[in-house]
Parts: C-alpha cells; sequence; structure tokens
C-alpha cells in the first residue's frame, strides 16, 4: 500500500545561472518543477511510499522528468505519455530584492490534456493519502473534471484527501479560481492554507478565525502557512501556533509550501502529535529554501532531525 498518492503537472525548470532580466541572460541550469511531484520527491527523501504521475509529452523534456523522479525513489508507473503533445516548461528569473518570477510555457502541454479516463482508480485506492494542489483544476477543464473525478473518487474509497490551494494567479483569474478552490478545501480532510490564500478565499485575516472557518467548511485539520512566522495547526481538539526556522541565506522560496506540506504528512505518517508535525512541516519547507531549485534542498529524515536539534550532528 502506498503512504501517499499524488498527481499534477511537472516542468522543465530553466533557472538563470544568474541574476537579472532574461533577456540578459545567457545561460540556465536545467532542473525539476511541479508543486505535486515536489512534495513526492520530499517524501520519498523522508523514506515514504509514494507515487507521482501526470500527462507527459513523448520527448527528451518527459523522459528527464521521469528519470529525475524515478531516481528519487518515486514510483512513476502510472505516468501517462502524449504523443502529439509536448512537456511543459517553465523559467524562473531571480532579483536580489524580491521573489523569483516565473515564466510558464505550458498552454497546451501534455499534462494539460489530463482527463478522467488517464486514471487509474484502483491505483488511487491503494493509498492512505491522495495529494492534490490548486493548481491542477487551474491548467484546463479536463484537468479540472480530472481532479473533482479522483478527488471524489478518493473520499468514497475511505483514501485521506490532503489539499494544498496553492493558487497561482498567472494560471487563472481569482474570480475563476475561488469557486473551485473553495470547493477543494471543503472535501479537503488535511488543509494546507497559506494566509495570503486564506484572505483571498475567505475575506479573513486573523489566523484563529481562519482555521475556525476552515473547520467549519469540513477539514479535521487545517494548518496555515504564516510564511517566515511559522505556521498555525488545529485538528479541532488542540491548536498550536509553531514557530518557523529562521534562515540566513535564502536561495530559492520556491517549493517551500510543497516542502512544508510534506514535512507534515511525514509526521502525520509516522504517528507524531500535531506540534511535532508542524515542527517537521517548518523544518522541511525552510531547508527546501538552502539550496537553489524547487527539491535540491530538501532533506532526507535524519537531516531534518538534525535540522530541528532532535539529532546531533556528526561532521567527521
Ligand atoms: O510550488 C512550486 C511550484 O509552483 C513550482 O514547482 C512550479 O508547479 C509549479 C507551478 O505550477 O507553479
Amino acid at each position: 500500500k502506498m503512504d501517499v498518492i499524488t498527481f499534477g503537472e511537472s516542468m522543465v525548470l530553466f533557472n538563470p545561472d544568474s541574476k537579472g532580466p532574461l533577456r540578459y541572460i545567457h545561460t540556465f541550469t536545467k532542473a525539476l518543477s511541479g508543486a505535486e511531484s515536489n512534495v513526492a520527491i520530499a517524501l520519498a527523501r523522508l523514506e515514504h511510499k509514494v507515487g507521482w504521475f501526470s500527462k507527459l509529452g513523448d520527448d527528451e523534456f518527459g523522459r528527464y522528468i521521469e528519470c529525475f523522479i524515478r531516481g528519487e525513489g518515486v514510483d512513476i508507473s502510472r505516468v501517462i505519455k502524449d504523443e502529439e503533445r509536448s512537456t511543459g516548461l517553465l523559467f524562473k528569473e531571480r532579483f536580489a530584492h524580491v521573489n523569483p518570477n516565473v515564466y510558464y510555457y505550458r498552454r497546451n502541454s501534455a499534462a494539460s490534456y489530463l482527463s478522467p479516463e488517464d486514471i487509474d482508480y484502483e491505483y488511487i485506492k491503494n493509498a492512505k493519502i491522495l495529494h492534490v494542489t490548486g493548481i491542477t483544476p487551474a491548467l484546463s477543464e479536463s484537468a479540472r473534471e480530472t481532479v473533482t473525478r479522483v478527488v471524489d473518487f478518493a473520499k468514497e474509497n475511505g483514501v485521506i484527501f490532503s489539499f494544498d490551494p496553492n493558487i497561482r494567479l498567472k494560471l487563472w483569474s481569482k474570480e475563476e479560481a475561488k469557486p473551485v478552490i473553495l470547493d477543494l478545501c471543503k472535501k479537503a480532510d488535511i488543509l494546507f492554507p497559506g494566509i495570503d490564500e486564506a484572505e483571498m478565499l475567505l475575506g479573513i485575516e486573523d489566523p484563529r478565525e481562519v482555521i475556525k472557518t476552515f473547520h467549519e467548511m469540513g477539514p479535521d485539520i487545517v494548518a496555515l502557512k504564516l510564511g517566515k512566522e511559522g505556521c498555525m495547526l488545529s485538528n479541532r481538539k488542540e491548536q498550536h501556533f509553531v514557530n518557523g526556522y529562521t534562515v540566513k541565506t535564502m536561495e530559492d522560496s520556491v517549493g517551500a509550501g510543497d516542502g512544508f506540506a510534506a514535512g507534515f504528512l511525514s509526521g502525520m505518517l509516522r504517528n507524531k502529535n500535531l506540534k511535532e508535525c508542524g515542527e517537521y512541516a517548518n523544518g522541511v519547507g525552510a531547508m527546501a529554501t538552502l539550496v537553489k531549485g524547487d527539491v535540491e534542498g530538501l532533506p532526507t529524515y535524519d537531516q531534518l532531525l538534525t535540522f530541528i536539534d532532535k539529532k546531533e550532528y556528526v561532521d567527521r
């Protein structure tokens, strides 16, 4: 049985080798991006059994993505190939003073053609947790339908549904996103909103009120991300604020939220208490920002325990 199954578009990431507007950049480092594969890789490094799938182009970039994710120990047996369409791409643009810009080259990509008929439902049924993000329903009508079908199927079959809203306004407008994301929030068992997303979805800023409102909508567990401050967690019975970790040399903030979700789920799968799940979540999220790229900074379980001070560090 799989611990976690997730699906969604992974893209080849072109990371500029220096800062500044892309028109002046001559060299890029190729890497992997995709919120759901970030979560899958993070969980695999933390020693969990995890599966990820998407629809990839039958092209070299698609094969690169497969090799990379398989190489991290994630099950990719349900990946689908589209002979007609290409694998999506993403470029980052970095500056010293703000978060990176992201440019997508993914319209009509293979993954945007994901449809309910592509899914192996038996595979989903065999997972403890299904993790989905709000990026997938933004890709296309058929991707949105796929999310609805898979989520409803998982819930009917007793699979825990974990949801990260991951609102990407470069993919759809607030007006389009809001009802779709809210509907998924209602269905979620575990919800990972960021405080800005919560404000956009609910019009509420106070973390306690946000949590109360989400609980009333459905989820039993709410892990509200407060950026570098940390997080606020609630499971209806207990509520904790867990301080974030201070990071001296932040290299790349993209991927922190995915690390956070993976850290939290890892804690749950290890039967840790709510507060410890929050420490794992904050720890993996912070560590993801220490290295350039979405997944390169993600820790093993031992590295995580060392980072959050639960294990002594021996360097020689
Ligand atoms: O969460 C990180 C993702 O945003 C990044 O990997 C790219 O999947 C991506 C997206 O659609 O933004």
